[in-house]
């Protein structure tokens, strides 16, 4: 993880031509920070988590592209574009993607997320739309306009980066990183083996995992760690609206369906500070393979840390779950203090 991203203002040249895709924001150095595509599924977490780009000096969000996961995808696009514009983001593009996994049929965890996905959240609604064209055709073209400088991120199912490597296998080798929150080298959430997003899309994933990448994994091993605690919340409280409107009601679904303490993880925002801050968290090489066949076991990360083995991940195994919080009690802070 290094920096290196500067001299992008006005678009940088690529394959593929200039691509006028860069947007610094106001005050922001973007020598020092790293630029992020970030493919979501918003859900609650997935809100929180650009709600957390949107106020991290370390990260320069270059567009967000949605897929179907939590809720469908006309929800998920139009809960990208609420979320976006809430926090300040307006002119980060949001591009729709693929509406249903390859092979699976359409998926809907709304009873976790809320009806709408943002559980209790309610936003205004955007002045814009999504932009025209299609996420996968959006990831590469973006990537390949600027190789080895983007960091490209997944906090849903696989579906749209699946298939943009089928279209596109030198993506693999054009990104400056790729990370994903999904996945478990233990247990999971949806049943005993298996993570939701991996689950919801397991051949997707297993394109993406055999793609030639390191993927950089952040499971439930590590987010099931970060828990938003009372003491959080009371923090999240003194946030203005962002805390009355967005996180605290967004999370009070996510405490009553998904978490039972009152004090619920928050994974994809994991995904987002690991870019922001690679001192978060602790890596080990492993083989993960994605069970695409299994009766019990359909969608399950099978985690191989063996030294033997010829590593295709990094797998999270450790957290400074301090050190976290307050990173993104910061960003949420500048994003409180932009937007009152
Ligand atoms: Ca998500």
């Amino acid at each position: 993880m290094g920096n290196g991203v500067g001299g992008r203002e006005g678009g940088a040249t690529g394959p593929f031509g200039t691509f006028g895709l860069f947007l610094a924001r106001d005050g922001q150095d973007p020598a020092m920070s790293t630029t992020i595509l970030l493919d979501c599924d918003p859900g609650i977490d997935d809100a929180l988590a650009i709600a957390f780009a949107a106020g991290s000096p370390a990260i320069e969000l270059a567009g967000i592209t949605t897929v179907a996961g939590n809720v469908g995808l006309a929800k998920t696009t139009a809960n990208a574009l609420a979320v976006a514009s809430f926090v300040g983001l307006d002119k980060v593009p949001v591009t729709a993607g693929c509406a249903a996994p390859i092979l699976r049929p359409a998926l809907d965890a709304g009873h976790v997320h809320g009806e709408s996905g943002l559980g209790g959240a309610v936003l205004p609604t955007p002045a814009r739309v999504a932009e025209s064209g299609h996420a996968i055709d959006h990831i590469i073209s973006a990537i390949a306009a600027s190789p080895g400088e983007i960091t490209l991120v997944a906090t849903g199912p696989l579906t749209n980066i699946g298939l943009a490597l089928r279209r596109e296998p030198r993506l693999a080798s054009w990104v400056k990183d790729f990370v994903i929150m999904g996945g478990s080298a233990s247990r999971g959430n949806v049943n005993h083996a298996a993570e939701y997003n991996i689950w919801a899309d397991p051949e997707a994933a297993s394109i993406v995992f055999e793609a030639g990448w390191t993927v950089r994994m952040i499971g439930l091993d590590v987010t099931l760690l970060a828990r938003a605690t009372k003491a959080i919340q009371d923090r999240m409280s003194a946030l203005g609206s962002l805390g009355s409107s967005l996180l605290l009601p967004a999370l009070a679904q996510y405490a009553d369906s998904h978490d039972t303490t009152g004090e619920p993880p928050v994974h994809d925002v994991c995904a987002v500070v690991s870019i922001a801050d690679p001192t978060v968290f602790t890596y080990t090489p492993a083989r993960v393979q994605v069970e695409t066949s299994g009766r019990f076991t359909s969608g399950m990360t099978v985690t191989d840390f063996s030294p033997s083995i010829i590593p295709n991940a990094r797998v999270a195994t450790a957290i400074d779950a301090d050190r976290f919080w307050e990173l993104v009690l910061d960003a949420y802070g500048s994003v409180a203090a932009k937007i009152g």
